[in-house]
């Protein structure tokens, strides 16, 4: 049995789906750095695929939901140490988005660009796991503006800051580059298995720990 907060119960649930040093709840708490964006013409929005592509292609709103939808179930680990179990996504499998481009060979690694600059890196191979997606429901209702409305990428095996909240951009490049976090000492990789929090040396310095709880609502 696990407790749940949230729930303030005990749950048969098998611990082997809950990393080292996670807690569960059934809240969905709200992190991010800068505000909201708040969109008033959703016919400005668009999502743009480029780097290392033949050629880039940008998909507007209308032509982005118009994209076939899947049903995605899948559990959140964030580096705070909160988890949340069984997330019923609806959205755009990565195969989808990736039948629109042509990759060049080169191409080894993902930017996920966000609304106000923000970014996260990845490798291509996590990008385009099965099971990652780009959401645009979650427990069957559209995205709220917190949660990262129109669209957010959600990648499930690392832990969730890799999971870009007002997705904009998706750039291929053939090196690694560290994205905003990554930057401020969180791990390149982010295993939540392998309590892949933050890069070596991360903590020793007191300003790290003033990135941690910069997280307005
Ligand atoms: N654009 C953007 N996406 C973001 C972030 C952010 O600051 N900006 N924060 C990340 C972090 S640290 C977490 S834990 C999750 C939180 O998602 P939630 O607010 O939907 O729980 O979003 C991730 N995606
Ligand atoms: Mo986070």
């Amino acid at each position: 049995m696990v407790y749940v907060h949230g729930a303030n119960e005990e749950r048969d649930i098998d611990p082997a789906r809950i990393p080292p040093g996670q807690i569960l709840t059934t809240n969905f708490p709200v992190l991010h750095h800068g505000d909201v964006p708040y969109y008033n013409n959703m016919a400005l929005w668009n999502l743009r695929l480029f780097g290392l592509v033949e050629e880039e292609v940008t998909i507007g709103y209308g032509e982005f939901m118009k994209l076939p939808m899947r049903e995605f179930t899948n559990d959140i680990h964030c580096v705070t140490t909160w988890s949340r179990l069984d997330n019923v996504w609806g959205g755009v499998a990565v195969s989808t988005i990736m039948e629109k481009i042509r990759l060049k060979p080169e191409a080894k690694h993902v930017m996920l660009h966000a609304e106000q600059g923000w970014s996260t890196n990845l490798p291509l191979d996590d990008f385009m796991r099965e099971t990652s997606l780009l959401a645009v429901r979650h427990g069957g209702e559209l995205l709220t503006p917190k949660h990262g409305y129109p669209v957010r990428m959600v990648v499930p095996h690392l832990y969730f800051w890799k999971s870009a909240k007002w997705l904009r951009g998706i750039e291929f490049m053939a090196e690694d580059k560290p994205g905003f976090w990554e930057q401020h000492g969180y791990h390149m990789y982010g295993d939540p298995f392998q309590e892949e929090r933050f890069a070596e040396g991360y903590g020793d310095d007191e300003e790290d720990y003033s990135f941690i709880f910069n997280t307005p609502d």
